[in-house]
């Protein structure tokens, strides 16, 4: 059997940081006064936190010195770190543990692939940080999904080939990103958003072990 590498998204994966991070962005929109909504939220995800700002600008129309937006910045993260203060195990999302568990019991090598430069303290508050053979995240890589460098260097962490990757996403830019490395892509969210995934799921709970076990003997 060829060595597997399951590879885990974080925000909107494992826990539901999407809200956190919209919250945050909303007040720096605000004090912009910049309509940002649920929706505009929706393009924010898997997108760094540079990349995140630049977006925002760009739907107010608006440019900005660079010194005004390293303030903005620090100020969103520190605004978004203030919601995690009290983060804990039942954030994570419904189904999660039970495939993580599984995977261990099947001594199947798990990875972080995260665009997050918070994913660790993330892993630590929920509990479940022993979990991962390999994390990559925001902080390890200069190119954002849908480029695939925090997937790739996952799988060789593991020491896996790509074909041999199988990465668990909800955003579209990530799943391209699995895509283009060759690796397994499987959506977690709306199909219908993530149309280019090879296999769709609503969340982890509706991920049978069976299918994991066909992944796994794959
Ligand atoms: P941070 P993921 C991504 O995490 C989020 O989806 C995205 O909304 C966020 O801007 C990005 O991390 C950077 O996060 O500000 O904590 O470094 O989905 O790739 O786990
Ligand atoms: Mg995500």
């Amino acid at each position: 059997m060829n060595k597997k590498a399951f590879i885990f998204d974080l925000d909107g994966v494992i826990v539901d940081t999407a809200k956190y991070h919209f919250l945050a962005w909303q007040k720096i929109a605000a004090e912009l006064g910049i309509e940002f909504t649920p929706e505009h939220n929706e393009e924010l995800k898997g997108v760094s936190r540079v990349r995140s700002l630049d977006l925002i600008l760009e739907l107010g129309r608006m440019t900005a010195s660079q010194q005004d937006k390293d303030r903005w910045l620090k100020q969103k993260n520190e605004d978004y770190l203030s919601y995690l203060v009290h983060m804990d195990q039942s954030e994570i999302l419904p189904g999660v543990l039970h495939i993580l568990q599984f995977l261990k019991e099947h001594h199947q090598p798990i990875a972080l692939g995260s665009a997050s430069k918070n994913a660790r303290p993330i892993l630590e508050k929920t509990g479940i940080i022993h979990y991962f053979d390999a994390i990559v995240d925001g902080n390890d890589v200069t190119n954002a999904k849908p480029d695939p460098e925090v997937f790739l260097q996952a799988a060789r962490q593991i020491g896996a080939t790509n074909q041999n990757a199988i990465v668990f996403e909800d955003s579209v830019a990530g799943i391209q990103a699995a895509n283009i490395a060759g690796m397994i892509s499987i959506g977690i969210g709306e199909a219908g958003i993530l149309k280019e995934a090879q296999y769709n799921f609503p969340d982890f709970v509706h991920i049978d072990t069976s299918f994991i076990e066909y992944i796994i003997k794959k």
